[in-house]
């Protein structure tokens, strides 16, 4: 059996990129993917991302590492620019879209926020419609294995865990490590099977909730000259989205 941890949306949140790499030494797992949003949002871009290209085998695009390395002048994009450096900013802009592979006789698909794109968003609780799309092989995904759709689709950007069984398919959310708006302890999955295995077989999807220091998180905030600090502090603290009606 083999062990693959899945990680995303560190926004540049240290102690907590930190809180969960050391967590996952502890266990025996074979390899790290990051399903995107390395930086923006908190006060760190830069050692995000060379921790994240450092631990990763693969790391994937999420929205905000394209408008990090676009066109976008939203202030805190902006900030996140400034203090991440071309080198960076060449390599998040470069970030493949989606990973298949199977394990233990299903196909597993990775991807930051949906098939369609890495702006387009689906909740737990969107319309069918838009949750069987998240099954679609689009331009974006290519085609791995031919006509096949994924069993198993995992993803992040929604920085809230969930795992949802279907129609013999699965679709889970790993959560956000530097940015959880679920709870305040960061968030990452373990899947356990056999990689690139094609006989049906067992398998684990296990979700981890990992404790941080989030006032030295707030500290590293407030040391920096980021924008939106009062919003990142809130939501660090209280794990509920800035703009919760
Ligand atoms: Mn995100």
């Amino acid at each position: 059996m083999n062990k693959i941890a899945i990680i995303s949306d560190i926004h540049g949140n240290i102690p907590a990129l930190n809180a969960v790499i050391n967590d996952i030494r502890k266990k025996k797992i074979d390899n790290i993917i990051c399903l995107g949003d390395l930086a923006g949002k908190g006060p760190n871009p830069a050692e995000a991302v060379d921790i994240i290209r450092r631990e990763c085998k693969e790391v994937l695009m999420g929205n905000w590492d394209i408008m990090i390395s676009g066109e976008n002048d939203y202030e805190m994009v902006k900030w996140a620019r400034e203090n991440m450096g071309e080198e960076r900013l060449d390599y998040i802009k470069n970030l493949p879209f989606s990973l298949d592979f199977y394990m233990s006789g299903r196909f597993v698909r990775l991807f930051h926020a949906s098939p369609q794109g890495v702006f387009h968003r689906v909740h737990r609780n969107s319309p069918l419609d838009m949750i069987l799309g998240m099954f679609d092989n689009t331009e974006n995904t290519g085609k791995a294995f031919g006509e096949q759709s994924p069993d198993i689709v995992g993803y992040g950007d929604i920085h809230g865990a969930y795992i949802s069984y279907f129609d013999n398919k699965i679709i889970f959310n790993v959560g956000s490590v530097g940015n959880p708006l679920d709870m305040t302890l960061a968030s990452y999955v373990i899947l356990e099977g056999e990689y690139n295995g094609r006989d049906k077989k067992g398998f684990q999807v296990n979700f981890i909730r990992v404790p941080y220091d989030v006032e030295l998180a707030i500290k590293l905030a407030k040391e920096s000259n980021m924008p939106e600090i009062d919003a990142y502090i809130q939501e660090l603290r209280t794990g509920i989205y800035r703009g919760r009606k």
